[in-house]
């Protein structure tokens, strides 16, 4: 389930006080406790591993902030996470296979040989953490010196519909997963090649203590599957370690995870993922872990720094796993790759999305006061507008594509189709980037199809994540045409957060404008990238223009504001009134008002007030 959405970046109600001291009650009775795991409470899913980008390695200074606590003022405070997993991001390999269990394009031993150089690999990852622990402690003082970092190791699966692995065992023979026997040889195989790259390395600052089984459910479709789940848990054990799993919510499997010899095993709620899911999965998947002797894995997805929606999903899971007790117990963290979004959350000067990384490290503490958890509100754009610009087609300065990353999937309608941002870089964005621009800047001009009479709306939603090398632009300006080729300019864009880290770069205008062509004319930022998801040009609801109304009446409408040629007689201007939700006044060909009871005919012109005038 989580698999899903652990791909690469590119880029890289309120309760009282007295419920709180309800919760601190409850105790760590039927979970997973951290003496299972030689004191491992918090465990960070540190992926790591991209086979052709430098965005699958972690820094020391990415660690720094994951591995310590740093309150609001910059200050280190505390240990954070006490424990790190190293496992692949879900990506494909170079032979053309994928890091999971896929029976139509499984890796082979080359593919995981380079897992596990990406993970030793000099000055970043399991090296690179190491380094941060060191610092850490020498921060916290004298009181930390002994301290370790806890460290899991993956083991891969062995796919069965691989028949040529590669010789694992210098027999001169591949491997073929056909065969029990052969896929035990790699389970052991990268059991020990693992363990023999750990000891060389001789870390300071960290602590082996087991391995974890990449697989998320039990594949009951494969005869074989309990014998090399108990491989993998029967020689870890013969090693002196210990083994762990992270099964999805009821996935085949999950319940048993003690007879597969998982030593601690913890439950995925997969809340975050599952857009019909609502809250009570969350405490479902405690109360079933706590049953089960389990641990609770909490989950974050970039979604939440740019959607309340997802943010407010994310606060629950704080929230209702302290009510459950599940803090007391053993917890694990699912927070994206590289750098992930506790990283993303700890660099925002945004405090909302700030306040993402003090209350998870107020969960990991078993401090957190649920009375802090805040659920924000999803402000409700452009209620008052009629947006014309929805479904027009539009030209703009080439974006970036990837098509290895996703990002090749640029439809040419994105800007123009009504959706906005709801993760923080997924295909919703165009993505301009400085090495293409125009003139220096990024142009978007919209042909709007028609001439609107009372344009007040200009707005384009734009992102920043600059881990990910994305800014907001410097400036956006607008520029209006009748002609597509004669521009005008009507002033720069005022930023507006209405929540989280989205933005809109907007004009707003007292005074309407009539224009048929739109331009924004984009300034970069401090970084390479601009992010655009949604241009919106509008007009007040209230300012619906006669024309407008005119047009999809039947009548036929001359191309200069305000005469109407009416076919067919038989309408009075009473009834001519009538279609508009604003005062007009009508004129003959003679310019003498008529009054209600008149019949309107070619050449009569209007003119019309608003409320607000
Ligand atoms: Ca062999
Ligand atoms: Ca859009």
């Amino acid at each position: 389930m989580r698999r899903f959405l652990a791909f690469l970046l590119f880029f890289a109600l309120l309760l009282t006080g007295y419920t709180y001291k309800q919760s601190t009650l409850v105790s760590a009775a039927g979970y997973a406790t951290p003496d299972l795991l030689e004191g491992s409470e918090n465990i960070f899913l540190s992926y790591t591993f991209s086979p052709s980008h430098r965005s699958g390695r972690r820094t020391k200074e990415e660690y720094l902030p994951i591995v310590g606590y740093y309150d609001t003022q910059d200050k280190l405070r505390d240990i954070f996470f006490d424990s790190f997993l190293f496992l692949p991001c879900v990506t494909s390999t170079p032979s053309g296979g994928v890091t999971y269990r896929d029976n139509n394009n499984p890796a082979n031993f080359s593919d995981w040989q380079l897992f596990i150089d990406d993970v030793f690999l000099d000055g970043y990852n399991i090296k690179a953490l190491d380094a941060a622990v060191g610092e850490v402690k020498a921060g916290l003082g004298s009181s930390y010196s002994d301290f370790k970092a806890n460290v899991f190791l993956t083991v891969l699966y062995p796919v069965r519909t691989q028949t040529d692995f590669g010789d694992v065992d210098g027999d001169g023979k591949t491997e073929n997963f056909n065969y029990l026997a052969d896929r035990q040889k790699a389970i052991r195989w990268i059991i020990d090649e693992q363990l023999a790259r750990y000891k060389s390395c001789n870390f300071k600052n960290l602590n082996l203590v087991g391995f974890y089984w990449f697989e998320e459910n039990f594949a009951r479709s494969d005869p074989n599957e309990l014998n090399v789940i108990t491989t993998m848990t029967g020689y870890v054990h013969q090693k002196g370690y210990k083994a762990i799993w992270i099964p999805y919510y009821k996935a085949p499997g999950y319940s048993s995870w003690k007879s597969y010899g998982f030593d601690v095993a913890n439950y995925q709620p997969n809340y975050m993922f599952v857009g019909d899911a609502n809250s009570s999965r969350v405490t479902a998947a405690c109360n079933t872990a706590k049953d089960l002797g389990m641990g609770v894995e909490i989950e974050i997805s970039g979604q939440a720094l740019s959607s309340a929606e997802y943010y407010n999903r994310y606060m629950n899971y704080l929230k209702l796993c302290t009510a459950a007790g599940a803090h007391r117990g053993i917890k694990m963290y699912y927070n994206d790759a590289v750098p992930g979004v506790y990283y993303d959350a700890f660099i925002s000067k945004n405090p909302d999305i700030r306040r993402i990384y003090d209350l998870t490290y107020k969960y990991a503490s078993q401090t957190l006061d649920v009375s802090e958890v805040v659920f924000i509100e999803q402000e409700n754009r452009y209620t008052d507008y009629n947006i014309v610009s929805l479904g027009r087609p539009y030209t703009i300065t080439p974006p970036y594509t990837n098509t290895d990353m996703g990002y090749g999937e640029v439809s040419g309608k994105e800007l123009t189709d009504g959706i906005f941002g709801s993760t923080a870089y997924d295909t919703e964005w165009i993505g301009f980037h400085k090495s293409s621009t125009e003139d220096g800047y990024f142009y978007i001009d919209v042909d709007l199809g028609q001439y609107y009479s009372k344009l007040s709306l200009f707005s384009l939603e734009v992102n920043e994540l600059i881990g990910a090398g994305i800014s907001y632009p410097a400036n956006v300006e607008y520029f209006i045409s009748d002609d597509g080729v004669k521009y005008k300019s009507i002033g720069n864009a005022d930023p507006h957060t209405p929540s989280l880290s989205l933005m809109l770069m907007q004009k707003k205008l007292a005074t309407p404008v009539a224009a048929r062509y739109v331009r924004a004319k984009i300034t970069r930022g401090t970084h390479n990238f601009v992010f655009v998801s949604e241009i919106s040009i509008g007009s007040l609801k209230s300012d619906r223009s006669v024309l407008e109304v005119l047009e999809n009446n039947p009548l036929t409408l001359k191309r200069s504001e305000g005469i109407c040629v009416i076919e067919k007689g038989g309408l009075t201007v009473l009834q001519l009134k009538s279609m508009f939700n604003q005062s007009v006044v009508i004129r003959n060909g003679n310019g003498n008002i008529v009054f209600d009871d008149v019949s309107v005919c070619t050449g009569y012109n209007i003119s019309y007030y608003y409320a607000n005038n």
